[in-house]
């Protein structure tokens, strides 16, 4: 029979799949392949601060991954937490069944995240998380009659992953000039940063808070009646640790509340600790509406996104009748057992060692830290915030991005150091576990790179 012969040969293929080690078959993401390839990177175990090499360097962890290993890598309990989950509950389905841990683990998120910000929606990752919270801000116009609200305003430079969601309100030109027309009905805010009059700021810069009025001009140009929400990261981390001028978002709640719009914070990255608190929200006193997560959650160990929105949001859709679904949205594995299992385990280990409290002491010996490499060559800015700094370097005439690029190479390859590199900024955030000896090796490590790359 046809389907027994085509089943004979998959088993065939499986069976001679005998890791022929080829470095071709993987794209990776967000990563210039051809390069990667000719030198790649390989990581193959971590603990704690370190990861370690295919050749068993040591390297020093100063970004926490990719903003997510907050509880530094492979802690102990996060491990055997998600080892018992996988044991008992691989898997119950995340539609019309349940299990205990999501409830467990939405409470626990509710219960830090401030204000009426109670209700918990999960997904797995950032991206997800993005287009989920614009989702609903979108239904929670509609099923309260106001369906005329559709547009969404982001802001210039902003990172919202790359959904098509997050991509249209995100402001970064090379994430969206590829892909057609995106979302239509979407406005950006101006970026909040300017050289001239922020340079070298320790946390947030006294000057731009005027940036937030510019969203009564996009009121004022497409009427409120037609917009859903605003969203922001608080402090914008993937276009370089642009934390937010004092002031600007509570004048940005303030506008919002004026006209009806939902305020959207993007937490993916400062949520969980980054910025020294729970959440942004806290640090900076404002209760969005709205609160995407991601990262932090799970310290990376098993991936894990998520929404908290405001009570009367979720209220807004417990109408009609009760067997009828109230939100048409969610994901084959939202609430999946084993990242509940890492989420409880992690946010256990944030309050057993208090990491939020120690990012917060730690801001700043990591801001002076940071400092110290301000005059060093083609450095052009420092800003830091919590434990978030970004180094922005000068570019190389006719090849932007390639001077970060190096320095990150070069961080890796020779001082064991690993960095994130962002366009024309490097950016460091390490675990919240980090030592002050820690800190000082990595910008130490990070200065010797800058100028070995000179
Ligand atoms: N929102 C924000 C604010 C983010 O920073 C996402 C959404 C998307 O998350 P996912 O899980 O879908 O990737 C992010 C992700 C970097 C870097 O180097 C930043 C992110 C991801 C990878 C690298 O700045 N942020």
């Amino acid at each position: 029979m046809v389907s027994d012969m085509v089943s004979d040969m998959a088993q065939t293929r499986l069976a001679t799949v005998t890791a022929p080690n080829d470095l071709e078959s993987y794209w990776l993401p967000f990563t210039p392949n051809r390069s990667f390839k000719r030198s790649p990177r390989l990581i193959v175990r971590a603990k704690d601060m370190h990861y370690y090499s295919a050749d068993n360097r040591a390297v020093l962890d100063g970004a926490a991954g990719l903003w997510c290993t907050n509880a530094g890598h492979n802690r102990d309990p996060i491990v055997a937490a998600i080892k018992r989950a996988a044991e008992q509950l691989d898997y119950s389905p995340a539609f019309q069944f349940a299990h205990p841990a999501a409830f467990e683990l939405a409470g626990r998120v509710a219960a830090l995240a401030p204000g009426d910000l109670n209700r918990v929606f999960f997904c797995n990752s950032g991206s997800e998380a993005v287009d989920t919270a614009l989702k609903i801000a979108l239904a929670y116009h509609n099923v309260r009659g106001q369906g005329s609200r559709t547009r969404l305003i982001g802001r210039e430079r902003g990172y919202h992953g790359v959904g098509f969601g997050g991509i249209s309100v995100g402001g970064i030109v090379n994430n969206r000039k590829f892909f057609g027309s995106l979302l239509t009905g979407v406005d950006h805010l101006p970026a909040t940063y300017s050289r001239e009059h922020q340079a070298f700021t320790k946390g947030e810069p006294q000057w731009g808070a005027h940036f937030a009025d510019e969203l009564e001009r996009l009121v004022t140009l497409h009427d409120a009646s037609t917009i859903a929400a605003v969203v922001v990261e608080p402090m914008a981390g993937s276009t370089g640790v642009l934390p937010p001028p004092q002031g600007y978002l509570q004048r940005l709640r303030a506008i919002c509340d004026r006209h009806g719009i939902l305020l959207i914070f993007d937490e993916v990255i400062t949520g969980f600790g980054r910025l020294g608190y729970s959440f942004a929200a806290e640090r900076y006193g404002v209760v969005p509406d709205l609160i995407t997560f991601a990262k932090g959650i799970t310290s990376g160990a098993v991936p894990m996104g998520g929404v908290i929105a405001r009570d009367g949001i979720y209220e807004a859709f417990m109408h009609g009748p009760e067997h009828v679904v109230e939100l048409f949205h969610g994901y084959t594995y939202s609430a999946h057992p084993l990242a509940c299992a890492a989420g409880l385990a992690t946010l256990g280990l944030y309050r057993d060692e208090k990491l939020f409290a120690r990012a917060k002491a730690l801001e700043p010996r990591f801001a002076d830290a940071a400092m110290t490499l301000k005059s060093l060559p083609n450095v052009l800015d420092i800003r830091s915030v919590g434990l978030a700094a970004g180094i922005d370097l000068a570019s190389r005439a006719g090849a932007p991005g390639l001077r970060t690029y190096q320095v990150m190479e070069r961080a890796f390859q020779e001082e064991g150091v690993m960095v994130r590199a962002a366009g024309e900024t490097i950016a460091l955030s390490p675990p919240l576990i980090a030592s002050e000896a820690q800190i000082d090796e990595i910008f130490d490590k990070v200065g010797r790179a800058i100028k070995a790359v000179a």
